[in-house]
């Protein structure tokens, strides 16, 4: 039985010296979430040296939908890029190297655990928070918002549907057509596991409970 991935290879960028295997892999794509981690990456290797901060990356092909491919749904349920494996730590839930999504999420792992000298984090409380709030609307707002406007509704509109069938396909995917989406796979986890769930469960609230109304997603 052949074990080879079927996502592209990982490639070295230029900033990892020859010779290095790195324990930081990315999975992503030239698009604005995935510049993302790549600059914070390379702002971090300026700081702290390839030694410590060295990654390599695959550039996930939506053509070929890597992002929808099992393998990669390991990485991030979610399918979408980027995503972030590092070898540096073990995944309390797959056992394999801590798989880390969402571009939000990828940066703050990255201060957490790489920016041990706070150049771009903040010791103090406020300041985080201050940091946070601006991190958390570029998330939230700016990134959605942007996508939506100058790529979906366009691509949508010439594809002949309407807008809002975009967000009832991504309200589906979350909150699942016959109770298959993320939030419910979250809910069964948490079931299954409570140790590390119960945080998340708390920060995102009961996902058994309604959080939405599906009966007017058609
Ligand atoms: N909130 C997510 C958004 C991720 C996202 O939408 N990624 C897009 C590219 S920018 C993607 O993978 N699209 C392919 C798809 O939706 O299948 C993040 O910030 O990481």
């Amino acid at each position: 039985m052949s074990t080879s991935s079927t996502l592209p290879a990982l490639q070295s960028p230029p900033s990892l010296p020859e010779g290095t295997s790195p324990k930081l892999h990315l999975y992503t794509q030239g698009t604005p979430n995935g510049f993302k981690p790549s600059i914070y990456l390379e702002e971090l290797i300026e700081t702290y040296g390839a030694e410590k901060v060295g990654y390599d990356f695959a550039a996930l092909s939506f053509q070929e939908a890597d992002q929808k491919k099992p393998e990669f749904l390991k990485i991030n349920p979610n399918g979408r890029i980027p995503a972030l494996v590092d070898d540096n730590f073990t995944d309390p839930v797959t056992n394999a190297g801590m798989a880390v999504f969402e571009s939000a999420s990828i940066l703050l792992w990255l201060a957490e655990n790489y920016d041990t000298d706070s150049k771009f984090w903040f010791e103090d409380k406020l300041l985080r928070s201050k940091a946070l709030s601006w991190i958390f609307f570029a998330h939230g707002g700016v990134g959605p918002m942007q996508g939506e406007s100058f790529e979906l509704v366009p691509v949508m509109y010439a594809r002949g549907r309407k807008a809002e069938w975009r967000w009832k396909q991504d309200w589906k995917a979350v909150n699942g057509d016959k109770g298959h989406g993320l939030l419910v796979r979250l809910h069964s986890r948490t079931q299954r596991d409570r140790q590390w769930a119960q945080p998340a469960f708390s920060l995102l609230g009961d996902p058994s409970s309604p959080v939405g109304d599906e009966r007017n997603i058609s």
